[in-house]
C-alpha cells in the first residue's frame, strides 16, 4: 500500500450544509490550507445514490474535484438509532425534508422510538457517523470515518450546533451537542487524545494521514 497523499494549497469543502461547512473550516484552520466552499464555486449538489456513508462522501468529493479541478473534501454523516435498526442513518438529511426542518425530524425520531416503548436511557442509544473523503482531480481518494455513541434525549436541549445536535447526549457527558460550544463538540485536544464529535474524530485520522 502506498503512503497517504498529502494535502497542500487549496481545498474545496464539498458541502452545501452551513453547519458542516463551519465545523470543517474550523477543523482545517490551523493547517494553512485555503478552503473554498462548494457554494462559493457555485457547484451543484450531486444526487446521493450510495448505500453507505462513505459511498455518498465519495460521490460528493468526486463531483466537486472534477468540476473545480482542485482536491475536494466531502463529509457524509448522520444519526443512527439503535431502536430503529440504524435509521435515519444515510437518510438523516432526507428525514428533515425539502425545508430542512430538523425540529420535525427530531420529533419523528422521538415518536418512532416512543411507539416502541423506548423510555429508559439504555433503550434510547444512538450514534453519529462521519465519513470523510478527499478526492484529487486525478481521481486519487483518501477516506476516513469517525463515530460517537450516545443517548437520545427528549425534549431537545440547546440551540448550538445544527441538525440533530439538541437530542444527542454523547456518552460520558451531561450536556447535549446542542448545549456545547463548538470547541467542546469538535475541538481537537492539544495532547492528541480522542476528540468528541464523529466529524472531529474522522478529521483527526485525516490530519494524521494527509496534513503535515
Ligand atoms: P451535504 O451533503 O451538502 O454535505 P447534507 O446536510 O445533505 O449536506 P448529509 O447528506 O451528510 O449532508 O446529511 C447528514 C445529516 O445528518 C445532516 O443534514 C445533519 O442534519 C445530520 N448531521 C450530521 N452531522 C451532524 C452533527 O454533527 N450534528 C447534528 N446533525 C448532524
Amino acid at each position: 500500500m502506498s503512503a497517504p497523499r498529502r494535502l497542500t494549497g487549496k481545498l474545496v469543502i464539498a458541502t452545501h450544509n452551513a453547519g458542516k461547512l463551519r465545523e470543517m473550516n474550523e477543523l482545517m484552520a490551523p493547517y494553512g490550507i485555503t478552503c473554498i466552499s462548494a457554494g462559493e464555486l457555485g457547484l451543484p449538489e450531486p444526487e446521493e445514490t450510495g448505500t453507505t456513508f462513505m459511498a455518498n462522501a465519495l460521490i460528493k468529493a468526486h463531483s466537486a474535484a472534477s468540476r473545480a479541478h482542485l482536491p475536494a473534501l466531502a463529509d457524509d454523516s448522520g444519526l443512527c438509532v439503535d431502536a430503529l435498526d440504524g435509521a435515519p442513518g444515510i437518510y438523516s438529511a432526507r428525514w428533515a425534508g425539502e425545508s430542512k426542518d430538523f425540529t420535525a425530524a427530531m420529533a419523528r425520531i422521538e415518536s418512532e422510538i416512543s411507539a416502541k416503548g423506548c423510555t429508559e436511557p439504555h433503550q434510547r442509544k444512538g450514534w453519529f457517523i462521519s465519513a470523510l473523503a478527499i478526492v484529487w482531480p486525478d481521481g486519487h481518494e483518501e477516506c476516513f470515518e469517525g463515530r460517537i455513541d450516545g443517548t437520545l434525549v427528549n425534549p431537545p436541549r440547546g440551540t448550538a450546533g445544527f441538525g440533530y445536535d439538541p437530542i444527542f447526549l454523547p456518552e460520558g457527558h451531561e450536556r447535549t451537542f446542542g448545549e456545547m460550544t463548538s470547541e467542546e463538540k469538535h475541538g481537537l485536544p492539544a495532547d492528541g487524545s480522542l476528540a468528541l464529535s464523529h466529524r472531529a474524530r474522522a478529521f483527526q485520522l485525516l490530519a494524521k494521514a494527509c496534513l503535515a
